[in-house]
């Protein structure tokens, strides 16, 4: 698999690399470090993302060179899409504009698409796949590089926190610190410098906090015309969900966000017991064990409701 990538690499020029929508900072992480490392090594790369890269990942090296617009007649010799589940995610047009399509992903359930599928559920990161893919290579891992490699494990280990913070994750992240990468910068860029209109939008979905009577599932909520109040969009919703997650014995955070007059984006995150991407699929939507979504009509009372009730069947079936 890794040796068919590197004959890939080897004998072609023009690349185009893409992750999901609405990217973390595994996305722009592994988008940016595969695309730095490729122009290292001399090739015509675009790096793109349908979102472009939000602000926060400003202190990314390359972070200005993400598009979300390419010519209409383009086409590459390769293209990779990452840490993006199913190419929908990405983009589904990509398909089209590429010779070769390679999946690198650690999701599981991550769609068979493409020419070559590099998954490995065990990464914590996709970051740590682009790391094993240029260890491979022997392109040595410059301080660029590093820095997206590093954004891209402490972003989807939750700052090391999470299950996947397993021994590859301290051990890459502690090679690209050895690189030169300044863990400080990085946290700071990422979790200290964040627009005052998140905090404005952030005072008026505190008060939707609920937590049920069984005390295992909490939710908040962002209305529509919460953005008008605070003066702020959807981007500014990021981690808000961290917030019911917090309290103590819930299993199941819910974030409602409305998309218009009739509609929510569900959003679930578990603590580790029960498995939200089965719940999310249920609901028409997809996700991993600990982090899903879907899309549900109705109000915000309706769509509660009968959210509540298909957590609180699946909390019932806990042991
Ligand atoms: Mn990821």
């Amino acid at each position: 698999m890794i040796e068919q990538l590197l004959q890939l690499i080897e004998r072609n020029q023009t690349f185009f690399v893409a992750a999901h929508e609405g990217p973390d900072g595994d996305a722009i992480g592994s988008t940016l470090a595969l695309t730095n490392a490729l122009r290292e090594m001399g090739k015509d790369v675009v790096a793109y993302n349908r979102d472009r890269a939000p602000l926060e990942y400003e202190f990314l090296p390359g972070y200005e060179t993400v598009v979300n617009q390419i010519d209409d007649s383009q086409i590459f010799d390769v293209g990779f899409v990452l840490d993006s589940g199913d190419l929908e995610r990405a983009g589904g047009w990509i398909r089209e504009r590429c010779q070769k399509l390679v999946n690198i992903d650690h999701h599981p359930y991550s769609e068979n698409f493409g020419d070559i599928y590099y998954v490995d559920t065990q990464a914590c990161a996709t970051g740590v796949l682009i790391y094993r893919l240029l260890q491979a290579a022997g392109h040595p891992i410059s301080k660029d590089v590093a820095t997206c490699i590093y954004t891209t494990i402490l972003s989807d280990s939750g700052s090391f926190r999470y299950s996947n913070a397993n021994p590859e994750a301290f051990q890459v992240a502690g090679e690209m610190v050895g690189l030169g990468v300044d863990p400080w910068s990085i946290a700071s860029g990422l979790y200290e410098s964040q627009e005052f209109v998140r905090l404005r939008l952030l005072a008026l979905a505190l008060p939707t906090l609920r937590v049920s009577d069984c005390g295992l599932y909490a939710s908040i909520a962002v209305a529509l015309e919460m953005y008008d109040q605070a003066d702020a969009n959807a981007e500014a919703t990021d981690r808000f969900i961290n917030y019911p997650r917090s309290i103590r014995g819930v299993e199941v955070a819910i974030f409602f966000r409305q998309t218009n007059a009739h509609s929510f984006k569900v959003g679930f995150r578990s603590k580790g017991n029960v498995d939200v991407g089965a719940l999310a699929r249920a609901m028409n939507g997809g996700g991993h064990h600990n982090a899903a979504g879907a899309n549900v009509d109705g109000t915000l009372e309706s769509v509660q409701g009968w959210v509540f009730d298909r957590v609180s069947e699946l909390l019932a079936d806990l042991p």
